[in-house]
C-alpha cells in the first residue's frame, strides 16, 4: 500500500483540509519464470537426496498477490522432489543414462490472490553416462572343440560381449 499525502497551500490563509490517497495493491501480475524452458545436466551418478536444479520465478505483486507456490504438474513424481516454497527440485531415486536419457518436468507456480495468476516452465533433465556398467558377455562359459592340428594364430570364435564394449578374440599360440 502506498500513501500520499496532499496540502493545499494558500500564503494568505492556513490550508484548508489535506488528503490521504491509500493505493491499494491489486493482484495484476503473474509469476514469471525467467525462460519458459530450461534444459539441466546431471550425471547419472547424481547422489540420491541432492538438489540438482531450483526453478525460480518472480512475481512484482506485494504481499501474498506476489508469494509464490511451485507444483510439480508433470512429471515422474517418484524420481524428482519439488520444494512448493523455493522451487528447489530434489533426486529422489539413482538416475540411469542405460534406461532414461531426458526427463521432461513441467513446474507450475501460482501466487496467493483470489483467483491466482499461474504460469508454467518446463524442465529438461538431460542425463549424463557416467561409466559406471562393466562389459558382460553374452555366455559365461563358450566350448570349442579344435583339431590339435589347427595352425597357429587361427582365428576360433569371436566372444561376443554385449553392446556397448569390445569384442575379444581367441587364437593359437
Ligand atoms: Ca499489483
Ligand atoms: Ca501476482
Ligand atoms: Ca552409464
Amino acid at each position: 500500500m502506498r500513501k500520499y499525502l496532499l496540502g493545499f497551500l494558500n500564503f494568505l490563509i492556513p490550508p484548508l483540509f489535506q488528503v490521504e490517497i491509500h493505493i491499494l495493491d491489486v493482484n495484476d501480475h503473474r509469476p514469471e519464470f525467467e525462460v519458459p524452458t530450461r534444459s539441466i545436466w546431471v550425471a547419472e551418478s547424481a547422489e540420491v537426496g541432492s538438489v540438482i536444479y531450483g526453478v525460480r520465478a518472480s512475481d512484482e505483486d506485494s504481499g501474498d498477490f506476489g508469494r509464490i507456490d511451485y507444483r510439480l504438474l508433470q512429471g515422474p513424481s517418484a524420481h524428482f522432489q519439488l520444494d512448493p516454497k523455493t522451487g528447489d527440485i530434489r533426486l529422489l531415486q539413482a538416475l540411469d543414462y542405460e534406461k532414461v536419457k531426458r526427463h521432461r518436468l513441467l513446474v507450475g507456480a501460482s501466487d496467493f490472490g483470489l483467483p491466482p495468476k499461474t504460469s508454467n516452465c518446463t524442465v529438461l533433465i538431460e542425463v549424463q553416462d557416467v561409466n559406471d556398467n562393466s562389459p558382460k558377455f553374452r555366455e559365461k562359459v563358450y566350448h570349442l572343440t579344435v583339431l590339435e592340428s589347427l595352425p597357429l594364430n587361427s582365428h576360433l570364435v569371436e566372444v561376443s560381449p554385449l553392446p556397448a564394449s569390445r569384442g575379444l578374440c581367441f587364437e593359437v599360440n
